[in-house]
């Protein structure tokens, strides 16, 4: 996900003259462009910007019945699973989400349902932690840098909430809009992406029961940089196809334009399914370390879950749908 340094930025996005431009404003804002290597590269957001409020006394969900799908595997520590984040709004290392995030509101906070459904809503996130049942589900997930965590999620099958709508026949796509505010949100100043971060799923993925609304981790309501109140969990495909904090969900028939594709569409195709057989333009995808371990791992097919969900893609050549 590291389309940091101005020169990798297509050409269409933006001019060069407009990105020299852009580039003094950053510098006097305090928001230089770090250069980017490979991996691991990102833009340094100054530590003295919005005040970190203390945490709030974490919500602790009752009543978390064990879901289905769930992996064997340990989970990662808390610590691990909440100080190593992407969430490029709050800057685009791995440590800023966890401080800048704080500032986030997140209450009060809607969701608009939309576009091709019978029955557009607005609903509130209190009345959409009570449309099912939740339930903790650890899943493994893959990010398209070639790391991976375990993360005991609590949430509910996303379908219960896209049916709330009642999705017209025509619709074959949802699209996932992420919160966007300048004001508390350092990373937006830069033109890493066409901001609000957008997402995409075809409907009968975002359907899978495997596919889960995120509402917690560790049995409690999500933390803020970990895409709280309300964030996608889709856990056979790359972690960026799970957008965080969601305010809008847009029921298309056309194939959505998502934020990652329009900054860079060699790289980052609309399916990323986790594939060790697809590597990256820059980078193998066959192998991946778990945060916490010093050996490699390797990837696996959907990352594990090919029993569940290699029946949506049957006839499809994964290499050319990436
Ligand atoms: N809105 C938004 N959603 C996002 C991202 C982001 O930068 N912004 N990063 C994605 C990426 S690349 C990954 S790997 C996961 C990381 O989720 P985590 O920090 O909860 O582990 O969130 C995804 N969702
Ligand atoms: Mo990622």
């Amino acid at each position: 996900m590291l389309i940091l340094r101005a020169a990798d930025i297509a050409p269409s996005e933006i001019t060069p003259r407009e990105l020299y431009q852009r580039r003094r404003e950053f510098i006097k804002a305090g928001l230089g462009l770090a250069a980017a290597t490979a991996l691991g590269g990102g833009v340094l957001v100054p530590r003295s910007a919005p005040a970190a409020t203390p945490a709030a006394e974490p919500r602790r969900f009752d009543g978390v019945r064990k879901g289905p799908f769930g992996s064997d595997e340990k989970p990662n520590s808390f610590k691990d699973i909440t100080t190593y984040n992407n969430f490029y709004e709050f800057g685009s290392d791995k440590e800023s989400p966890a401080e800048y995030a704080q500032a986030m509101k997140t209450r009060p906070w809607t969701v608009n349902l939309e576009g091709l459904v019978h029955k557009p809503k607005t609903l509130d996130i209190d009345d959409i932690l009570r449309l099912a049942p939740l339930e903790e589900r650890i899943y493994r997930l893959r990010c398209v840098e070639a790391w991976s965590m375990v993360i005991p999620w609590v949430g509910f099958p996303l379908s219960a909430l896209l049916r709330q709508v009642d999705p017209l026949g025509t619709a074959k796509y949802v699209e996932f809009h992420s919160h966007l505010d300048p004001r508390t949100m350092p990373g937006v100043r830069l033109p890493v992406l066409d901001w609000p971060y957008v997402e995409g799923l075809r409907l009968d993925e975002a359907m899978h029961p495997l596919t889960l609304a995120g509402v917690g981790l560790y049995g409690q309501a999500l933390p803020n940089q970990n895409g709280a109140p309300l964030r996608v969990v889709v856990p056979w495909k790359y972690g960026f196809k799970s957008g965080k904090s969601i305010v809008k969900i847009r029921f298309t028939d056309k194939m959505p334009q998502t934020a990652w594709m329009k900054a860079n569409p060699e790289e980052y195709g609309f399916y990323s399914n986790v594939n060790p057989n697809v590597d990256h333009r820059r980078w193998s995808q066959a192998k991946e370390r778990r945060i916490g371990e010093f050996r490699k791992r390797q990837t696996l097919l959907f990352n594990g879950y090919a029993e569940q969900v290699a029946g949506l893609y049957t006839g499809m050549d994964l290499a050319r749908n990436y």
